[in-house]
């Protein structure tokens, strides 16, 4: 893989971009439904799987916008079903281009599934024809999945992702041996949350989970910490980390992916958004074995948008990640930009734990 060095104004990001940059657009996925478009890629889970690199991607599909109205999917006892309002009806609210509102009643404009792509170095990736599309199913994704981490535990890979709804943003799990056959656990976690990164190894003879609930009048989107003995029952939970007024990460933060192992403590690497909606990449570290500890956090991000890609989509000024692949020093992370491609940067660990404060 061949990183590039961006020629970049001061900043404190130290990510290596790949000089494929974007290395998946919405051109390169075929829909999954006829009628509907692939309108933008995000943010993917990373894993190595059968000698291969996998990437599970974020699929946001949509019709074809007509002039004079709004349409989108979602799904209805297992069928897609597109609902479309008229853009003069003074009861719509598009402002956001993620949400539409009417009439006081939120969805997304876009419906989200997840799907399996490989590759053998880490750059051309192509989908898999034999494995079979993720989609939301039942009456807590009827508006997609979305984000999801994937984590191995043992010899089984658990994703947890975004289910989202009426009833709200939840965090769902299900799991994996074969990447054929899969086991679904329902809810993990109700909404309001989301953000949910399983760690690989038991800390004190429980599992430990990321997660970032969230609360519109009281508390904020924080980073919390939640314990199990079987990966089905969870609690014990704490606020590890909060949003930090005036800073880059002021209004909400969220868990990447699987925490990695470090002999200084767990590295987390998050994003975290300005009320504006920029959203940057840092990190936490954790303590090894008390990993509700904070030792050290970035004071600036590692990673912020700067490159064009990251600034102008669906989007813009977004790089977000929830998928990584480790190889000694070596970090390579997958993430979304502007909400619309696939990236990929590498970044040395030993700079990104000399970076934090
Ligand atoms: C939220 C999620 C992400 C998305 C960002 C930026 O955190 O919906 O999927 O990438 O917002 O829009």
């Amino acid at each position: 893989m061949s990183p590039a060095v961006l020629p970049l104004p001061e900043t404190t990001d130290i990510a290596l971009r790949f000089a494929e940059n974007p290395i998946l657009t919405p051109d390169d996925i075929r829909p999954s439904t006829p009628g509907l478009k692939v309108e933008c890629l995000l943010n993917p889970a990373a894993f190595r799987f059968d000698d291969r690199i996998w990437l599970l991607l974020r699929v946001a599909e949509r019709p074809e916008q007509q002039p004079g109205t709004t349409s989108f999917p979602v799904l209805e006892n297992g069928s897609i079903r597109i609902r479309e309002f008229s853009n003069n009806d003074p009861r719509l609210d598009t402002s956001d281009p993620r949400i539409v509102t009417f009439d006081g009643a939120g969805y997304l404009t876009t419906l989200s599934h997840l799907r399996l792509v490989s590759s053998a170095d880490g750059i051309h990736f192509r989908e898999e024809p034999a494995c079979p599309l993720l989609v939301g199913e039942g009456p807590h994704e009827s508006y997609g999945i979305e984000d999801c981490r994937v984590s191995l535990i043992g010899s089984r890979y658990y994703l947890t992702y975004t289910a989202v709804s009426p009833h709200g943003v939840a965090v769902g799990m299900r799991s994996t041996e074969d990447w054929k056959n899969f086991t679904h656990h329902g809810l993990m976690l109700p909404a309001h949350n989301k953000d949910c990164a399983l760690f690989e190894e038991k800390i004190g003879g429980m599992h430990h989970a990321l997660h970032r609930p969230s609360s519109p009048e009281l508390g904020g989107n924080y980073i919390w910490l939640a314990e199990s003995p079987d990966l089905v029952h969870w609690g014990n939970h704490r606020c590890i980390a909060r949003t930090r007024p005036g800073m880059w990460d002021s209004a909400r933060i969220g868990a990447g992916a699987a925490p990695i192992r470090t002999d200084r403590g767990w590295l987390e690497i998050y994003h975290g958004a300005t009320p504006e909606h920029r959203y940057c990449l840092g990190a936490l570290l954790l303590d090894l074995d008390e990993p509700w500890k904070v030792i050290a956090r970035s004071e600036e991000p590692i990673m912020e948008p700067l490159a064009p890609y990251e600034n102008e989509g669906f989007f813009g000024k977004v790089v977000f990640t929830n998928g990584h692949l480790i190889d000694g020093d070596d970090l390579v992370m997958y993430y979304g930009a502007s909400d619309s491609v696939i990236c990929a940067a590498r970044f040395p660990i030993r700079g990104v734990l000399d970076s934090l404060r």
